[in-house]
Order: structure tokens, then sequence, then C-alpha cells
């Protein structure tokens, strides 16, 4: 990056201590991942030069024939992995790629049965200060006080009252096997579209090794850098029947020109995804997320469901003298990064909740296996127990910081210089 180094000193700086922070610390933001040096490479080419407005073979502007190549095989590597009738890659997000569905399917003032945020949902399933909460009714469904899993009695009891226009069956932090049979099963019993939004899930979905709603659901969408471990992005599935609507809604309908930059490191990543290595991968993050769920646990951690089927679990932390934000601020110190989380019935706010999240894709496309995740689970309870002390929290962070170091990252563009 020399050339940045000339340029721009301190953005060169800043991206030179964010390498030096991702390899230096234990990455447990169940959303997050470290995609390859082949999709950086792609998003940062000279494709971001280039206009292509509308879709391949039907552009607004000239010179787009090395531009269609790369869409062509974004979407054609992407129906491959999913088994998708329709595929848009354009959406610049996973907000994007839902806005465009509801768009496409609703009017204003339309309901949404969605899941209850601080049981796990997203902004754009409704909540009150996003576009999806101005612009329609939101009606929510959670889980049972009880297990912690979805209760879909009582997920179609309120379908059945509310007779929504759309269910949304999808979460961001929901720590159990999303069953997409029985929203298929409710949606058409109440007359509903099905929106399935796997962003968290959707490396597992690919994998095989979590039910698949794309035979089932109307839409799907996903953003591509969770455990698909592409860029920073969103994609939307469909049905043929629904593939004019969909692509006409990203462009013109809420987005100009496509960035071809992203658009040719998501076919990088669905090119990635189609490998055994990637399904290995996948199964491991399974094991590693189980292996450290039940360590804790073993601790005398209440997690959330009382484990997990799939890449994250919830700690709460209401019996433990120490709220989410505290114990989240005391691990950064640690070297160990994760995030504070609502947990279901949470009796405090989402600024300073009772939860803290965790996964683990990031560990896992690091190398690190079952047998690593006994020593984080003992460094977090360390650096929890200590959350007031300083000294401790750097004394954990210095292992933490050798510990990175047997797991070497991005080694084959660090060449900075300081
Ligand atoms: N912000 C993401 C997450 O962390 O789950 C969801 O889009």
């Amino acid at each position: 990056m020399n050339t940045l180094k000339k340029v721009d000193p301190e953005i060169y700086a800043a991206i030179r201590d964010e390498v030096k922070r991702q390899q230096t610390h234990i990455e447990l933001i169940a959303s997050e991942n470290y995609c390859s040096t082949a999709v950086m490479q792609a998003q940062g080419s000279i494709m971001t030069n280039k206009y292509a407005e509308g879709y391949p073979d039907k552009r607004w502007y000239a010179g787009c024939g090395t531009i269609d190549i790369a869409e062509k095989l974004a979407v054609q590597r992407a129906k491959d992995i999913f088994g998708a009738e329709h595929v848009n890659v354009q959406p610049h997000s996973g907000s994007s790629a839902n806005m465009a569905v509801l768009f496409s399917s609703l009017t204003p003032g339309n309901k949404i049965l969605s899941m209850d945020l601080s049981h796990g949902g997203h902004l754009t399933h409704g909540f009150k200060k996003n576009f999806s909460g101005q612009l329609y009714e939101k009606i929510t469904y959670g889980v049972s006080k009880k297990t912690g899993f979805i209760d879909y009695d009582e997920l179609r009891k309120i379908a059945k009252e509310s007779n929504p226009h759309m269910i949304i069956a999808g979460a961001s932090a929901y720590p159990r096997e999303l069953d997409f049979a029985e929203f298929k099963k409710i949606a058409d019993e109440v007359g509903a579209l099905l929106l399935a939004d796997v962003a968290h899930i959707a490396g597992l979905i690919v994998a095989g090794l979590h039910q698949d709603p794309v035979p089932l659901a109307d839409f799907v969408t996903t953003s591509t850098h969770k455990t698909l471990r592409g860029p920073r992005g969103g994609i939307i599935l469909c049905k043929s029947k629904y593939a004019s609507k969909i692509d006409q809604h990203i462009f013109p309908g809420i987005q100009g020109g496509p960035l071809m930059h992203v658009i040719a490191a998501k076919a990088v990543a669905f090119k990635e995804a189609n490998t055994q290595e990637f399904k290995d991968a996948q199964a491991q993050t399974l094991k590693n997320t189980n292996k450290l769920c039940s360590e804790l646990q073993n601790k005398d951690y209440t997690i959330v469901s009382g484990g997990t089927d799939n890449h994250l679990f919830l700690i709460d932390l209401s019996n433990k003298n120490i709220t989410g934000t505290e114990a989240q601020v005391a691990l950064e110190k640690a070297g160990i990064i994760l995030n504070r989380n609502m947990i279901p019935f949470d009796k405090r706010s989402a600024n300073d909740p009772s939860g803290i999240r965790m996964g683990t894709p990031s560990v896992t496309t690091r190398g690190m296996k079952e047998p690593e995740m006994p020593k984080i689970a003992n460094w977090i309870d360390l650096a929890l127990k200590a959350s007031n002390d300083d000294n401790k929290l750097k004394e954990i962070k210095s292992e933490v910081v050798a510990f990175c170091a047997t797991y070497p990252l991005y080694k084959d563009i660090t060449d900075f210089e300081d």
C-alpha cells in the first residue's frame, strides 16, 4: 500500500492499525467473518470505476462487456450454491435487499409479522425508526419465555388473528434452527407472503447444515459477508415469477449504479462457497460454537434457550452483576471482541442490555477448532470476573495477543511499514 501511504498517510495508518487489530484480537461478533484475499482483490479492483446501471446485456451505458461477465458469473454461481430460480446480486446490503422485497410486494400500511427485535429480530423487519416500521404495520412473534425457542403455536395464533400480508422468518440473534417449513405452512394458512432473511445462516444453508428456505419462501434475502464469507453486500433470491418485480425495485427502484467491484467480489465468494473446504468450515463453525457455548455453560453462565444449533449463542448476564455493555467493554480490553445484545424479555434497555452475543465464524476461518474453545471460554470468564481490574484485563490481553499470533491472518497482505 505504498501509493496509499504517500497520498493519504492518515487513512494508510488507519488501515494498517485495523489489520493489526484484526490480527491480534479474538473476533466473536457473530455477524462478522474474514473474507479471503481473493475476495478483497476483486473488491479493491478497477471495477469500482464503472457505471453499469441496468442488468447484464441491458445496460444504460457503453463499455459494460467485462462488467457483464462479472455480474453473470455472480448470478450463476449464486443460483448454483442456493439452487434459486432467480438471483439479484446488486443490493448494496442486506437492508437494501429487504427494502426492495418489501417495496416490491407491499403497500404502505400493510402488515408485516416478524420477530420481536429483543427476541432476535432485525431492524429492517419493522423496527419503528427503520423505513420498514415507518411504512408498514409491524406485528411481532417471539420466543417462548420457558424454552427460548420460537413458539410456532403462538406464531400461528398471532398470524390468524392479524392476517399479515407478509411473514418474515429470520433473525440476527436467534441461536436455534429456524423451521422454515412451519413458517411456510403458517404463511399459506393465512395467505401471507413469506420472506426468509437468512443473513446470519446463509453459509450454513449452502453447506446443507440448516433447513433450506429457498424451495419454500417467496423471497430469500441475505447479506454476503457473514457466514457466507464474501464482501459486504446483499443479494435477493426469488421464484422466477417475482424476478422482474424484484429487479425493477432494486434498479431503478432504490439503487442507481451497482457496485461492480463488490459484485465481482461476490462472484469470487460464491465460487469459494461451492467447495468442500467451505462446507467443512461451516461444519467446524457449528462444532466450535457448540463447544464454546458448553464450556461457558459449565462455568455457570446462563445461555439463552439452553444452547445453540447454529453459529451463535447469547449469554444472559442478569445473574452476574455485570451488564452487557460493561461486559463488551471489559472483554475488548482483554482482546476479545463481541457485542452487547438484548435477550428475550430483557428488563434493561437496548443501550445497556442484559446480554452478550457471540459466534465463531471468524475464529473458525482463522483455523481454530474445538481444542481452542476452552481457552477462549476461560479468558472470557476471567475477563468478566475482572471487569474492573484493568491490570488483569491487560494481562489477559497479552495472552490473547500471543495466542492470536499462532493463527496468522492475512499474512499475504501485511507488508505495512510503520
Ligand atoms: N448488524 C448485523 C448483526 O450484527 O447481526 C445484522 O445486520
